[in-house]
């Protein structure tokens, strides 16, 4: 049986720790962050990527995927309506239908493929990392976003003084789901005003959700479930075809925001 090559701790430990710093400063600025690595965000990334742009996924958990793991009812099922099967056939994820406009994926082959098609496609994640704060420039602009590790939140308050550290960036996608973090940091500050997501229709919700996807506020674009609660949409369950065609939309509307602006070198 072949023996393994006698590298030992402080060797596996300077590997993470080097490899994680070089990437870290490396994306200290970036073309676009995307807050939240749900279905919406990863597709928003897989896209951008794509591109050529720099993109850095923050995700407060330490893994990746949202709520497109199992779906609804713990069930590992995930559905989605006419046309979001053809995202399904791009990331070659198998499915059936079930009936006539209806269709049905496995949850953790579904979420896996759309991960590996974001990393493939270049986008880089900081996980267990919190969206804390945004960083605005002139006109409110928003430039950036200020983060911090996400266990420094569940500390008592009378012994954390750990500052957050800020990351600059072009433009900044909240894909943070019901709870659009983003958005809730301007409303606190007066800048817009969220409405709250609405009651179920899933016929109504998908249309809507993809519709309201795009620039909230100058450098900040909603989608997924954030723009449900942003502009008081009806909520629309286990189905997942919105979640990703507004990922797309969410991608365009970002690259038409780069534009001719000089994208950051990836190294
Ligand atoms: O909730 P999530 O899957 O959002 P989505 O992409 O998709 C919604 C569907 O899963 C489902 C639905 C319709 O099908 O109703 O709920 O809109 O993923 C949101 C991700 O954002 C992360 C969170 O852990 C999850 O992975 N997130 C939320 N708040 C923060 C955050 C934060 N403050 N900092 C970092 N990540």
């Amino acid at each position: 049986m072949a023996k393994f090559y006698p590298v030992g701790e402080k060797e596996v430990t300077r590997a993470i720790v080097g490899g994680f710093l070089r990437q870290f400063e490396e994306y200290v600025e970036s073309d676009v962050i995307i807050v939240g690595g749900g279905p919406s965000g990863l597709m928003a990334g897989r896209e951008l990527a794509k591109t050529g742009a720099k993109i850095l996924i923050i995700e407060r958990n330490n893994y990746l995927g949202g709520g497109f793991w199992i779906g609804g009812y713990l069930m590992n099922k995930v559905t989605l309506r006419d046309p979001a099967q053809a995202v399904l056939e791009e990331l070659s994820i198998p499915y059936q239908k079930a009936v006539e406009g209806l269709f049905v994926a496995d949850g953790p082959h579904a979420c896996s493929k759309l991960i590996a098609a974001a990393c493939d496609a270049g986008v880089k994640v900081l996980n267990m990392t919190m969206f804390d704060d945004i960083v605005l420039r002139q006109g409110n602009r928003v430039a950036g976003a200020v983060v911090n590790w996400t266990p420094v939140s569940a500390l008592p308050r009378e012994i954390t003084c750990v500052d957050p550290i800020a990351l600059e960036t072009k433009v900044v996608i909240d894909a943070t789901g019901h709870d659009a973090c983003v958005v809730r940091k301007l409303e606190q500050r007066g800048l817009i005003k969220i409405v709250g997501f609405g009651a179920m229709w899933v016929e109504e919700s998908e249309d809507l959700v993809v519709e309201h996807t795009g620039e909230v506020h100058p450098g900040l674009i909603v989608a997924g479930m954030a723009a449900a609660t942003v502009y008081g949409l009806p909520r629309m369950g286990p189905t997942f075809g919105a979640m990703l065609l507004s990922g797309k939309r969410a991608a365009e509307a970002a690259s038409r925001m780069l534009g001719q602006r000089e994208l950051v070198k990836a190294g």
